[in-house]
């Protein structure tokens, strides 16, 4: 096999796994209610940057802060507040590589357990795959997990080249 094609499927990797990004639904099946236990929710995933949070509830019967953690610790969401959302289908774009708390400031839920923290990595390439040489074309991706944590591609402008390079490289084959 020429190293031509080795290169190609080595783009189309980079591509894959640069373009990668992860929607989680907060609480999975339980959502954003009463009764979930969220700091074991929050230990199933990795967080990365350019993953989005999607907190659904019943408009009115909870809210979502984004606080400190001071304020996530003591439950108070009178100080300490970064960000409100309240429409009952939030999402919220993980945009930075930091520690993200959020809680419920609706009366005693937080301390009821609505509450929880994430630790959003940098999205990096660490888990690229080294390219395996094989004759057969490259198998679809794998399907998604069954949870409700979907991956979706995102074709951001530096796929967008990746991708032209690798198309003109398959031209050459
Ligand atoms: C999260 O990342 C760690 C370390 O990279 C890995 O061992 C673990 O399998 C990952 N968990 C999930 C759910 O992807
Ligand atoms: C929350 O904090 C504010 C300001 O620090 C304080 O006035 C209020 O009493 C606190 N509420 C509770 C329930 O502790
Ligand atoms: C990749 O991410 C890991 C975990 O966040 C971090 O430890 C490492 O320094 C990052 N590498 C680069 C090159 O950014
Ligand atoms: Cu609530």
């Amino acid at each position: 096999m020429g190293e031509a094609k080795i290169f190609f499927m080595f783009l189309v990797m980079v591509f894959l796994q640069g373009a990668v990004s992860e929607v989680h639904t907060v609480g999975d099946e339980l959502q954003w209610n009463t009764g979930a236990n969220f700091g074991s929710w929050s230990q199933k995933y990795n967080f990365s940057v350019g993953d989005t949070l999607v907190f659904k509830y019943v408009k009115g019967q909870h809210n979502v802060y984004e606080v400190t953690e001071a304020t996530y610790r003591s439950c108070n969401g009178s100080t300490g507040v970064l960000a409100t959302y309240e429409s009952g289908n939030d999402q919220i774009e993980l945009d930075q590589a930091k520690k993200y708390w959020f809680i419920c400031n609706i009366g005693g839920h937080c301390l009821g357990g609505m509450r929880f923290f994430i630790d959003v990595k940098e999205a990096n390439s660490t888990n690229i795959r080294p390219p395996t040489p094989q004759s057969e074309p490259l198998p679809p991706p794998p399907p998604p997990p069954a949870s409700s944590c979907a991956t979706i591609y995102v074709f951001d402008g530096w796929s967008f080249w990746i991708s032209l390079i690798a198309f003109g490289v398959l031209l050459q084959l």
